[in-house]
C-alpha cells in the first residue's frame, strides 16, 4: 500500500497546499478538504504521515514544506492526534487541523489533541470529521485568496452559490 493519495493536479501545477493525514483510515474524511481545494481550484498534493508511525518522515515533511512552495498545509489525525501540532512546530507555514472522527470517543480526543496547542505554536483547529475537512479546505483557499485576486473570485462564487442553493431548497411548497 502506498503512502500518496493520488492527486487530480495536473503535472504543471505546482501544489499549494499539502494535505497530510495519520493514516489511510482518515482518507474517507479528509478527501473532504480535497474536494474543495479542487472544486476551488487549488492545487495540492495528499499523502498520509504519522506521527507515530513515521515521526522522521513528518519533521521532514514540515522542516521542507516551505522550500517546496507550499503555503498551507493541512493536517488531519484521530485519538492522540499529534500530527498537526508537531508540523506547526517545524514550520512556518500556516497549519489547519482536522480532528478525525474517532472511534472510541466520537473525534472528542482528536479534538481536544489538536486545538489545546501551547501559546506560541498556532494550529487552526476545524470541526471534528467531514465538515472540518471541508472547512479546512475552504479556509486554507481563503488564506491563499488574501494573495490571488482569481481565487477571491472563486471563493465568492463558492459562497454566493450555497446562499442560492439554501434559498431554492427553501422553497417547500
Ligand atoms: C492516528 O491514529 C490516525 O490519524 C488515525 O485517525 C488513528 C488511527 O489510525 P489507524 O490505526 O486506523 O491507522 O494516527
Amino acid at each position: 500500500m502506498t503512502d500518496q493519495i493520488q492527486s487530480g493536479n495536473t503535472a504543471s501545477e505546482s501544489p499549494l497546499v499539502g494535505v497530510i493525514m495519520g493514516s489511510r483510515n482518515d482518507w474517507d474524511t479528509m478527501s473532504a478538504a480535497c474536494e474543495m481545494l479542487d472544486r476551488l481550484g487549488v492545487p495540492h498534493e495528499r499523502s498520509v504521515v504519522s506521527a507515530h508511525r513515521t515521526p522522521e518522515r513528518m519533521f521532514e515533511y514540515a522542516r521542507s514544506a516551505a522550500d517546496r512552495g507550499l503555503k498551507v498545509i493541512i493536517a488531519g489525525a484521530g485519538g492522540a492526534a499529534h500530527l498537526p501540532g508537531m508540523v506547526a512546530s517545524e514550520t512556518v507555514l500556516p497549519v489547519i487541523g482536522v480532528p478525525i472522527q474517532s472511534r472510541a470517543l466520537q473525534g472528542l480526543d482528536s479534538l481536544l489533541s489538536i486545538v489545546q496547542m501551547p501559546g506560541g505554536i498556532p494550529v487552526a483547529t476545524m470541526s471534528i470529521g467531514v465538515a472540518g475537512a471541508k472547512n479546512a479546505g475552504v479556509m486554507a483557499a481563503r488564506i491563499l485568496a488574501t494573495g490571488d485576486s482569481d481565487l477571491r473570485g472563486r471563493v465568492q462564487a463558492f459562497i454566493d452559490q450555497q446562499r442560492d442553493d439554501v434559498i431554492a431548497s427553501a422553497e417547500l411548497s
